[in-house]
């Protein structure tokens, strides 16, 4: 366990079958809301292809970011993975639970830039993520734009908890490294956040 500027940074939590058990799921979930490539409000798509599972789904389009109970398509989101809960459950036991995973897909060329998780109801909750595939060079700054950063590399297994001051800190994917891991049929990363983005309504 690491602490990088109140990140919990539990590395390898995952062990290889278990990571692959999760690939799978990922892409049961995959196949009933497909990826997309979101645009921004100016009509920008982003880098890196996007689904989501559980209640509700991370989306951003011409009309903006915003939680949805449905996938562009129509379809309510696939339930959340048990094994992707059961990582929750593992971390941040006192929290409530989840109602939104975020899959975040990066082909080699992908990035993302920093910016503030602030869309969900109660930012006391806290947010896990978790790598599978390629390593990714992530990067925390602080709880304003700007300022001095610090970057650690995220790897297949690892687990990420932001809470208490590190939930509002900005923080970005500044590239991939294709090739560094095997646990992917192809170069690339997918990327697992967990969220409580509704409010206690449920
Ligand atoms: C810190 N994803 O989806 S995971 C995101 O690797 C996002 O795909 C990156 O940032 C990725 O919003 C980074 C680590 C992460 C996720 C959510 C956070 C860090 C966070 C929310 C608040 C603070
Ligand atoms: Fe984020």
């Amino acid at each position: 366990m690491r602490d990088v500027r109140g990140f919990r940074l539990l590395d390898g939590w995952l062990d290889r079958p278990a990571q692959q058990a999760m690939v799978d799921e990922i892409r049961a979930v995959l196949r009933a809301a497909p990826l997309v490539r979101p645009v921004t409000r100016r009509g920008q798509p982003l880098s890196v292809r996007m689904s989501s599972a559980g209640r509700l789904g991370w989306v951003t389009d011409r009309r903006g970011y915003r939680y949805e109970p449905r996938h562009p398509s129509g379809v309510a989101w696939p339930p959340i993975p048990e094994p992707v809960l059961a990582v929750w459950k593992g971390v941040v036991p006192e929290a409530r639970l989840p109602d939104s995973c975020l899959i975040n897909w990066y082909d080699p060329q992908a990035r993302m830039g920093m910016h503030q998780d602030r869309d969900e109801a109660d930012l006391t909750q806290p947010v896990v993520s978790i790598s599978l595939g390629d390593d990714a060079l992530f990067r925390i700054g602080n709880l304003e734009r700007g300022g001095r950063t610090e970057s650690v590399w995220l790897r297949s297994g690892d687990v990420m908890v932001m809470g208490g001051e590190a939930r509002l800190t900005f923080h970005g994917i500044d590239r991939i490294a294709p090739g560094t891991s095997t646990l992917l049929d192809a170069p690339g990363r997918i990327n697992l956040t967990l969220r409580v983005a509704g409010g206690s309504e449920g």
